[in-house]
């Protein structure tokens, strides 16, 4: 059974980074979603908020989980079995940053290649520190975000529309 581990902060989780969950998932037989514990000092959303949010996007896709986890990502790979780590490419420099990351992750396990998948077109403007700043002068994210998040933010009085 091949597993492939998507890690990332996902402060929110992202129209762009569901398109990546839903072709990752066609790829592989089980493919865990992997949330980063801690991502940043101040997040916008808790990793128990961000966790249930992407629980509640997969939950009709069997094949999809969702897990937090603190510490090296390759422990984390390595604990779920996975023989492949899913990284998405925006832009050359996503290229420029991810590469030394896979290259050193690699290093430390030769059992997990880090695949890279093209965003597509519709979504290569999309990023979750996009939304944390629009959402800052009350600008519309929906096309940035899946309805689930938009609901809880509105249900948070963090969107008006
Ligand atoms: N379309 C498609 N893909 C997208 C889009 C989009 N619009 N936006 C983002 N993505 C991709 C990103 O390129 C990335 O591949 C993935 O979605 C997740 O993005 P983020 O921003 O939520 O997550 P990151 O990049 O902050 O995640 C960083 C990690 C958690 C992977 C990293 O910090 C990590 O591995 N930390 C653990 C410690 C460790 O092992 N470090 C490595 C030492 S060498």
């Amino acid at each position: 059974m091949s597993t492939a581990v998507f890690p990332g902060s996902f402060d929110p989780v992202t129209t762009g980074h569901v398109d990546l969950i839903c072709r990752a998932s066609r790829m592989f037989d089980r493919l865990v979603v992997g949330v980063l514990v801690n991502s940043a000092k101040d997040p916008l959303f808790s990793q128990e908020e961000r966790v249930a949010m992407l629980q509640e996007i997969v939950k009709d896709q069997d094949n999809i989980t969702v897990c937090s986890f603190e510490g090296l990502l390759v422990d984390f790979v390595r604990q779920q079995k996975a023989d492949a780590i899913i990284r998405g490419l925006r832009s050359s420099g996503d290229f420029e940053y991810e590469l030394p990351l896979a290259q050193a992750n690699y290093k430390m396990n030769q059992n997990a290649d880090t695949v890279f998948l093209a965003t597509a077109p519709e979504y290569s403007y999309i990023s979750s520190s996009a939304v944390r700043e629009l959402l800052r002068y009350q600008a519309d994210i929906s096309e940035y975000v899946p309805e689930t998040v938009l609901h809880y933010m509105k249900e948070q009085g963090m969107v008006s529309r």
